[in-house]
């Protein structure tokens, strides 16, 4: 097994994968099943952006996270699934059960017309039937490419076109605390201008008055029920295409981050059972959703490849009440429960007697992702729901980097409040100076790179090969730019200080300034807009945008809210601003660039620091958003 158990053996494993990092993956490559080994454990490079793992290996990742359990575990509990509404029953589907539904689900899917390599569409609330999607795509060698929930019709149609996806899997409608979600009308919107789909799979979930379009709309029960149990697994090669997600930059529209089979499978495997450290008889809770990378990870790939038992929740940390959390640990036992700062703070707002109502006593190692967690939310979580009795693994990733790349190991490193401490053996952490100089020694700062490839890495944008050596490879060249900063402290432990590029965010979410820029700007009565993000107390970074208008609004409390819904329809309600300011002008330097360190620093309500503005091409414009400053 590749399962470490001491601070000796991670030191021991990270000089191995430092030093012969071929026989070091290779090991822990020998506990999956693989129809043909590879020829080469890693080749290629970060200068010709053509790095593999596994080379020319032949297997199927759901053989690994299913079929493999069987025998051992096939009557044990592979996912759990707590409803939206706490009076639904919890269901539970077994190892053997899981396998079924997912050969089920894919025999539906090839009678649609998939085949291996085609991009399958997934806009769906948290159910099991998304886990089976997900499961099912790769199950026959399709590429899938999840759409989280939240997002608008025009953001899902871009999603969809982008790769060029010939089926859309959704549900009618979705729940989410006291709300529904109409996921099936939004579709139906993106839909007309998504040329590429020819079907639409349709399952069940709300009882709601959806139109299903002749020929191109079949419900999921429909073919489901038909569908056979078995079916065999597509044999991919190590470097096909397992799924496409998209996630927001700097400029222009979301990528498409496209990972790989067996290097993903081996990283999500790999770092799920190190930071964890799950035990056979455990019940694993990661809160995420599906539609971002840690649902795909850690709710899905991860703890399946490693037999564990994985919790999937529809609803809201909010409903009906604000120890919704609380109460689903107690009552189903939960030993690992993984969420989001933002989620704590939120929770933190509320009444202690939610928290304090709830024994938790099941509960052993505690996790966070997303953001960075500030020091405070970081001792109620360990107080209030650790009991100064469980480990917090502050586990630090990217939608990029396919899975964890620094953390704690739960019981085994150390927790240090706001550090995400050490990285994961094959994970070289470089701190870089503006000028691309490698910063040596600790107690210091920099941008922070990663060195040297790793087996999760994402391989592409999907499409846009050139964009993804610019945006990751192009700073600092023959390195992995993060976007993030970061501090390493006298003992090597890193923190992460957040992104230093043009990223805001939001409760965990990333949201591209120039998305949101863009959306603003299609209001006519928009001339220009700047966004940057503010400290936010419960989502960490809140949106500011400042709007030029062609002529100043009559009423401004009616053009925010103009604002807000256009952004909301143009991207989706997680990308709306919290605050909006009416200017004349922006900041500009001489070359036209929009200087944001000053209106980062107003936003955050610090105009006694704007620094020189000497270099813009009209300082007074500044006088004017300090004075109408929200
Ligand atoms: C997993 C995920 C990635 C960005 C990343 C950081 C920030 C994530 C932490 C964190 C501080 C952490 N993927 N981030 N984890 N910052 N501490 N433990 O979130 O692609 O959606 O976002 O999130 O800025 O670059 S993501």
């Amino acid at each position: 097994m590749y399962r470490i158990k001491s601070k000796n053996d991670y030191e021991q494993s990270y000089t191995n994968a430092l030093e012969a990092p071929e026989k070091f993956w290779a090991d822990i490559a020998e506990n999956f099943h693989w129809h043909k080994k590879w020829d080469q454990v890693k080749s290629g490079n970060f200068t010709d952006l053509d790095f593999k793992w596994f080379t020319n290996a032949k297997l199927n990742i759901t053989e690994n996270c299913l079929d493999r359990h069987l025998e051992k575990r096939g009557d044990k509990r592979a996912l759990t699934f707590e409803a939206n509404d706490p009076n639904t029953p919890t269901t539970h589907y077994t190892y053997k059960e899981l396998h079924q539904a997912v050969c089920k689900t894919a025999n539906m899917l090839k009678d649609l017309g998939v085949k291996k390599g085609d991009r399958v569409c997934l806009y769906m609330g948290m159910v099991p039937e998304l886990l089976f999607s997900v499961l099912a795509c790769a199950r026959i060698g399709a590429i899938h490419s999840v759409v989280f929930g939240g997002f608008s019709a025009q953001s899902l149609a871009d999603r969809i076109n982008d790769c060029e996806c010939n089926l859309l899997i959704t549900n009618d409608g979705s729940y989410r605390g006291a709300k529904s979600i109409d996921l099936k009308g939004i579709a139906d919107e993106a839909l007309e201008t998504c040329p590429t789909i020819k079907n639409v799979l349709v399952h069940k979930r709300i009882e709601s008055n959806i139109t299903m379009k002749e020929g191109r709309d079949v419900w999921w029960h429909d073919l489901y029920d038909k569908a056979s149990s078995d079916c065999p697994a597509e044999v991919m090669d190590s470097e096909d295409p397992l799924f496409i997600l998209y996630t927001s930059g700097s400029t222009g529209k979301p990528k498409g981050l496209m990972h790989t089979t067996a290097g993903y499978m081996v990283w999500a495997a790999y770092t799920f059972q190190n930071v964890f450290q799950t035990d056979e008889q455990d019940i694993y809770w990661c809160t995420a959703d599906i539609g971002w990378i840690t649902g795909h990870s850690y709710i899905t790939y991860g703890p399946l490849l490693n037999g564990a038992t994985t919790l999937m929740f529809e609803g809201v940390p909010t409903w009906p009440d604000a120890g919704r959390f609380w109460q689903i640990v107690d009552k189903l036992k939960i030993t690992h429960f993984y969420t989001a700062p933002t989620a704590i703070r939120a929770l933190m707002a509320c009444d202690e007697k939610l928290v304090e109502a709830a024994s938790l006593s099941t509960l052993k190692v505690l996790g966070t992702v997303g953001e960075p967690i500030n020091e405070e939310a970081w001792h109620w979580y360990d107080q209030k729901v650790g009991k100064k009795n469980c480990p917090i693994v502050d586990t630090w990733w990217q939608t990029e980097t396919g899975g964890i790349m620094i953390s704690t190991l739960a019981g085994i490193g150390e927790c240090i409040p706001t550090y995400a401490t050490k990285p994961l053996p094959g994970v070289k952490p470089e701190l870089v100076d503006e000028k691309g100089s490698v910063i040596e020694g600790n107690d210091v700062s920099g941008n922070l790179c990663i060195a040297g490839s790793w087996p999760g890495q994402a391989r592409t944008v999907y499409g846009d090969h050139e964009r993804f050596k610019q945006v990751y490879f192009s700073t600092y060249p023959g390195k992995y730019f993060t976007g993030d900063g970061c501090y390493r402290d006298k003992n090597g432990n890193y923190r992460i200080t957040g992104r230093v590029d043009d990223v805001i965010n939001v409760s965990g979410h990333r949201i591209g300034t120039a998305e949101v820029e863009d959306a603003i700007d299609t209001l006519e009565s928009v001339v220009e807009t700047a966004v940057v993000g503010y400290p936010h107390d419960i989502k960490g970074q809140g949106i500011y945008a400042y709007v030029i208008c062609h002529s100043t609004p009559s009423n401004l409390e009616e053009f925010s809210k103009q604002v807000k819904d256009q952004v909301t329809k143009v991207i989706g309600p997680i990308a709306k601003p919290d605050k909006i300011q009416v200017v004349t002008g922006l900041p500009k330097t001489r070359s036209g660039k929009i200087m944001r360190r000053i209106l980062r620093k107003v936003a955050e309500g610090r105009p006694d620091q704007l620094g020189d503005t000497s270099t813009l091409l009209d300082p007074s414009v500044v006088d004017d958003i300090v004075k109408n400053a929200q």
